[in-house]
């Protein structure tokens, strides 16, 4: 790779943040009336997560808010991007509302705000009430009619003080992952499910957003963050592989856009899945309900995909072992391989390669260019080590960080109106079915005394906040702790 730059500039009113969900830092999943979550169950199922690790303490941000927001404020935050969890909010998902479970994030809110950091509330970041999967999960369409009614019970009681509001993080995930290739919860496998997922919580994500719209008016910033794919064709001059990235852009981007911002599913998705479903879940209506004007869309990115056309042989794959791990090919891209891609990679095996953030920005903003862009998750899991001198030198992530901020300042060049950038994540955390085996945080958690440590990236991420300017990577490991 070449010199990671430093230098380059960002505007004053552009957002530095830094982003958690709850039950990969919370802990205390018992405590405070909260109901038990998909992942509650899915992690304590033998075989679901490395080494059966759970969510049951993780970072227990439940029990340190004081400490982890006197953290953030040390690291000059201007926004902090955090989850509610709907079990502890309403326990089973539906009917009665849990006061402690509202006490605890209007404290958390409180605090932030005393601290001078705005908070960005995300309603739903994948720890389903277990009661509501029992009852079909987000394949059923009453989920995303529940869904509306917590998320109007979240705006009523924290309008006075949240403004910055996003409905869904990832939906992609949820869907697919969830009810299509089953590497997270509920762990289910089949592909009309998947798809039935995806229209629920597009559905969920417009209830939700009238919901804030109805109590907030135009003072609400509105959002929606979105795990946006960079698919590339492995040959361009190929019209199957072309085709093959056609058919992930339907699936993985298109499927969440076009219902929302533009009101309709895209014709080449309806056809590609149609030996999957039949889209009958689409009621009339739905799509005026879906449709929302965004006021900002929340950007995740971390890697690029490579594409091209073949035959995917189920049964085989099945007799081997790997249909799981074919996501797409259950909801009707069975077509398509995903093809190694060249490294450097981290600790995830995500190939890590900047340009596809700024292809990303730049493809969106020429698509929707009245639509302003925050960078709701950036980041990268390695395997630090705290060294002899008690510090975390973990200048991967700091190359990282900053070639891919120097990426949003380019596309901010080009013309995309990029808003403001969250690190993924503030501390290290439950990366789901990982468990704490990766490590993203730009503070360390020690898991066996819960101790916060800075790592490098921390220290020159801080940097970054005051000056609004890249420090040079190999600054990170001399600035003062
Ligand atoms: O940890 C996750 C997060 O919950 C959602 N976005 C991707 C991150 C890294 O895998």
């Amino acid at each position: 790779m070449t010199t990671t730059p430093s230098g380059r500039t960002f505007p004053d009113s552009f957002v530095w943040g830094a982003a958690t969900a709850s039950y990969q830092i919370e802990g205390a999943v018992k405590e405070g009336g909260r109901g038990p979550s998909i992942w509650d169950t899915y992690s304590g199922t033998p075989g679901r997560t490395l080494d059966g690790h759970t969510g049951e303490v993780a970072a227990d941000h439940y029990h340190r808010t004081a400490q982890d927001i006197a953290l953030m404020k040390e690291l000059g935050l201007d926004a902090y991007r955090f989850s509610i969890a709907w079990p502890r909010i309403q326990p089973t998902g539906s009917g009665a509302f849990n006061p402690e479970g509202l006490d605890f994030y209007s404290r958390l809110i409180d605090d932030l705000l005393e601290a001078g950091i705005d908070p960005v509330a995300t309603m739903y970041h994948w720890d389903l009430p277990q009661d509501l999967e029992d009852a079909g999960g987000w394949p059923a369409r009453d989920t995303a009619l529940r869904f509306g009614d917590y998320a109007r019970k979240l705006v009523e009681t924290y309008a006075d003080r949240v403004k910055v509001w996003t409905t869904l993080n990832e939906p992609w995930c949820s869907a697919y992952l969830g009810y299509g290739s089953g590497v997270h919860a509920p762990g289910r496998t089949d592909g009309a499910d998947a798809l039935a997922a995806v229209h629920h919580l597009n559905l969920a994500h417009g209830l939700g957003g009238r919901a804030v719209r109805e109590v907030l008016g135009d003072r609400a910033t509105l959002s929606l963050t979105l795990n946006l794919h960079v698919a590339r064709p492995d040959d361009p001059t190929s019209e199957a592989d072309v085709d093959a990235a056609r058919k992930i852009d339907a699936l993985a981007n298109r499927a969440f856009l076009n219902p929302v911002l533009d009101g309709h599913y895209p014709q080449d998705l309806l056809d590609d899945t149609a030996k999957v479903t039949d889209w009958s879940f689409v009621q009339d209506g739905d799509l005026a309900i879906t449709h929302t004007e965004l006021d900002v869309l929340g950007v995740n990115f971390y890697s690029t995909q490579r594409v091209r056309r073949f035959t995917f042989d189920h049964e085989k794959a099945m007799a081997d072992g790997h249909g799981a791990s074919k996501a797409s090919a259950w909801v009707g891209a069975d077509d398509v391989e995903f093809l190694p891609q060249p490294g450097p990679y981290t600790a995830m095996r995500w190939n890590i390669d900047p340009s596809g953030m700024t292809e990303l920005l730049t493809g969106l903003a020429r698509t929707y260019p009245d639509l302003p862009l925050m960078i709701t998750e950036n980041g990268a899991a390695f395997d630090d080590e705290v060294s002899a001198d008690g510090r975390v030198h973990d200048v991967q992530r700091v190359d990282y960080i900053a070639r891919h901020l120097e990426a949003v300042g380019q596309a901010m060049d080009a013309g995309a109106d990029v808003r403001g950038y969250f690190v993924w994540s503030l501390m290290d955390n439950f990366e789901w079915a990982y468990g704490y085996h990766r490590r993203f945080g730009i503070i360390r958690i020690d898991y066996d005394t819960l101790e916060r440590i800075w790592k490098d990236s921390a220290y020159w991420y801080r940097e970054v906040t005051r000056t609004h300017t890249l420090p040079p990577v190999t600054a990170a490991a001399t600035l003062a702790g």
